[in-house]
Parts: C-alpha cells; sequence; structure tokens
C-alpha cells in the first residue's frame, strides 16, 4: 500500500524559520571595538562620536556617584544604569529636542540628557515635588513606576504630535518584565493603528528584577511581537552604541514621514542591582554571567573605536570625570538646599482642580504647617 504524506493546516516549522531569519541581532560595533557591519556605520561627524562618548563616561559616574549617595542616605529611590548607557543615551542621541521621552524608573539618564536639572532628578529621587516641578517646557514626562503604564501615554502623547501637525516623536522605554503587561501590547496597537509618531524600546536587561527573561514569553525575541501590532520590530545590540542609534534614528525618520511606530529591542545588561533598596543580584545571577557581559560594556568596546580614530584619549576621560563630580557634588548641595516638603505642596500638584475629597485633607494640613 502506497504512504500517504500528511499535509498539516500550519507548518511551525516555517513560522520558527522566518522569525529566526527576521530578528538576528543588529551589530555594528562588536566588543573589540572594532566595526562588523561596514554598510551600516551611522552618518555620524567626529564631534558627534566624542559628545557620545563623554555623555556616556559622564553617566557611568553619575551612576556610581548615585549609589554611594543612596548608601549614605543622600538619595532615595535610585535604579543604576551601568551597562545601560549605549540603549539609553544612544537612542537619546538620536532625537531632536522637540521630541518627547517617556521614561521608565531607570530611565533618568535620558531625561536629565533631555535638559532636566540634576538637582531636580535628585530631588526626585528624594521625592520631593520640586524634582519634576516646571518640566512642561522640557517635552519630558516624570518617570513612570507602574511598569508599561508609559506605553499606553506614548500612543496619546504620539497622536497628540500628530493632530498638532508637529514634526516630533514620542520615545518610551520599558524592559523585557514589561513586555509582559498588557499595556505594552495596547499602546502599541492603539498607535500602529493611528500610525502615531512613537518609537517604542525595550531594554532587554535579562531579568525583571530576579525574573529572567525565558520566564518572562515563550517568543523567541521580544521585538517579533511587533508583527501582531502591524509595525516593525528589530532587534540591536543594545551595548552597541552605534546599533541603538542608527536603530532610533531610522525609526524617527519612519515616525516623522507619517509612517508609525517601531519596536526596537535592545538586549543588555544591567551590571548593578535591580534599584537600592535591597536587591541581591547574587541570588538569582551568576558571577560567570555577570563576566561574560562585562566583557560587553558599552564603554569599553565605544573607547576601543574612538581611539582608534584619535577620538579620544586619558586625558579627554578624565577630564569628563572631574566635570562629572564637580557636577553632581553642586547638584546634590542644591538639592540638600530645597525646601522641606510639605504635604499640602503634594496634594496641591495632583490634580489641575482639586476634587472636594482632596481639598478637606488640603485645608487639614494647611491648618498643621502653617503653625
Ligand atoms: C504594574 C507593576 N507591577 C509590578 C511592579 C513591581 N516591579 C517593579 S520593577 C519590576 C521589574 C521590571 O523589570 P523590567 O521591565 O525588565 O525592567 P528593568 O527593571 O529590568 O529595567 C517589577 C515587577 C510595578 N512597579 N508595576
Ligand atoms: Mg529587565
Amino acid at each position: 500500500m502506497a504512504s500517504k504524506t500528511k499535509n498539516t493546516v500550519f507548518d511551525e516549522k516555517k513560522t520558527f524559520e522566518m522569525i529566526e531569519e527576521q530578528f538576528e541581532m543588529v551589530q555594528i560595533l562588536n566588543e573589540e571595538g572594532k566595526i562588523v557591519n561596514d554598510s551600516l556605520v551611522p552618518d555620524m561627524t567626529d564631534e558627534q562620536l566624542q559628545e557620545l562618548m563623554r555623555r556616556m563616561v559622564y553617566t557611568r559616574i553619575l551612576d556610581q556617584r548615585s549609589i554611594s549617595l543612596n548608601r549614605q542616605g543622600r538619595l532615595g529611590f535610585y535604579a543604576p544604569t551601568a551597562g545601560q548607557e549605549a540603549s539609553q543615551l544612544a537612542s537619546h542621541f538620536a532625537l531632536e529636542k522637540e521630541d518627547f521621552i517617556l521614561p521608565g524608573y531607570r530611565d533618568v539618564p535620558q531625561i536629565v540628557w533631555h535638559g532636566l536639572p540634576l538637582y531636580q532628578a535628585f530631588l526626585w529621587s528624594r521625592g520631593h515635588v520640586d524634582g519634576m516641578k516646571n518640566i512642561k517646557d522640557l517635552n519630558i514626562l516624570p518617570p513612570q513606576i507602574i511598569i508599561g503604564a508609559q506605553y499606553v501615554q506614548t500612543a496619546g502623547v504620539a497622536l497628540g504630535l500628530k493632530k498638532r501637525g508637529k514634526k516630533s516623536v514620542a520615545i518610551t522605554y520599558t524592559g523585557d518584565g514589561g513586555s509582559s503587561q498588557g499595556d505594552f501590547y495596547e499602546g502599541m496597537n492603539f498607535a500602529a493603528a493611528y500610525k502615531a509618531p512613537a518609537i517604542f524600546i525595550v531594554q532587554n536587561n535579562q531579568f525583571a528584577i530576579s525574573t529572567p527573561r525565558e520566564k518572562q514569553t515563550a517568543a523567541k525575541t521580544i521585538a517579533q511581537k511587533a508583527i501582531a501590532v502591524g509595525i516593525p520590530g528589530i532587534v540591536v545590540d543594545g551595548m552597541d552604541p552605534l546599533a541603538v542609534y542608527s536603530a532610533v534614528k531610522r525609526a524617527r525618520e519612519r515616525a516623522i514621514n507619517g509612517e508609525g511606530p517601531t519596536l526596537i529591542e535592545a538586549v543588555c545588561y544591567r551590571f548593578g542591582p535591580h534599584t537600592m533598596s535591597g536587591d541581591d543580584p547574587t541570588r538569582y545571577r551568576t558571577s560567570d554571567l555577570d563576566n561574560e557581559w562585562e566583557k560587553k560594556d558599552p564603554l569599553v568596546r565605544f573607547r576601543k573605536y574612538l581611539e582608534d580614530k584619535g577620538l579620544w584619549n586619558e586625558e579627554k576621560e578624565n577630564e569628563v570625570i572631574a566635570q562629572a563630580k564637580e557636577d553632581i557634588k553642586a547638584a546634590i548641595k542644591k538639592a540638600d538646599e530645597a525646601s522641606k516638603q510639605t504635604v499640602t505642596e503634594l496634594i496641591s500638584v495632583v490634580y489641575e482642580e482639586q476634587p472636594y475629597t482632596l481639598q478637606e485633607q488640603y485645608e487639614i494640613y494647611q491648618a498643621k504647617e502653617s503653625k
């Protein structure tokens, strides 16, 4: 009897192969600081390359100082950023001043480089209302603590920009963990359906606190989730500033041209703990894994690249470090001089129009605080 080959209603092998092919990680600058993808090298001037390096070094120092200030009890909430400088600062570097940033709690560097004074970032860390005072003209929103919520808000901000005919974009950041939230899909879906000028970044730093990336989703990449909402998705080496910059630059062009949003997964690693609030990474990460990722340090590879081009040296680096330390010292001093936080002040900044329920509390505290 002739054996029949049975057809199946769908071919999962083909689907997986297609995804594999489509979502390969894009790298331009490798761990040794060498260009591995000539045709993709972004058009950046020597000054731009130096400025990006300057910001990355400065931000590493800011991270180190913030950690020690937190340990001294001089800062409040702090989520370390070391390891994520390329994802954060090269993505920001591809933006324009008129673009809106909707950050997560780890994305303070991007809003500082967008214009938020450092002392205000410190006040925000302390939970002081002045931290986010007068940010209206900076085109930034306060860092979001609710995981994923900024994705929905970004759809709204981007649609607003489109309706007002602005040639600017709204960019947002979440983590690998954030990609499991409903808001992640809802925000992208809405922005995609209305072709809103949004850029959605996922900084896949491998862990959501202690939950590894593998437990987050069965999908091979996070970027492929873009397909479901009908937008392009791309995986970039998030430790490679040139790859991150190029991807965001291109996503921005699409958005400005009315072609809608892009999802960018930046594969990276946070060298430090999740936050400074008692997290111990040694309980969920091995030192082998840490070592493996430390070799991919975005600062190390970018430094090598620029040194080879004659654009960077120890002297330049030391200048940046000294400047960062001086600025941080001045900023923390200024933060210390801020007036003591009052409850009335806190209540008054929540709503534009005070609801009567808060009005009553406001009056109680006003009486207490005026004594
Ligand atoms: C809606 C919501 N659920 C849970 C939390 C608690 N939480 C704070 S950070 C975090 C992990 C987020 O991980 P990821 O999105 O990968 O970002 P990362 O911290 O790694 O940058 C969780 C679950 C929260 N803030 N909001
Ligand atoms: Mg994460």
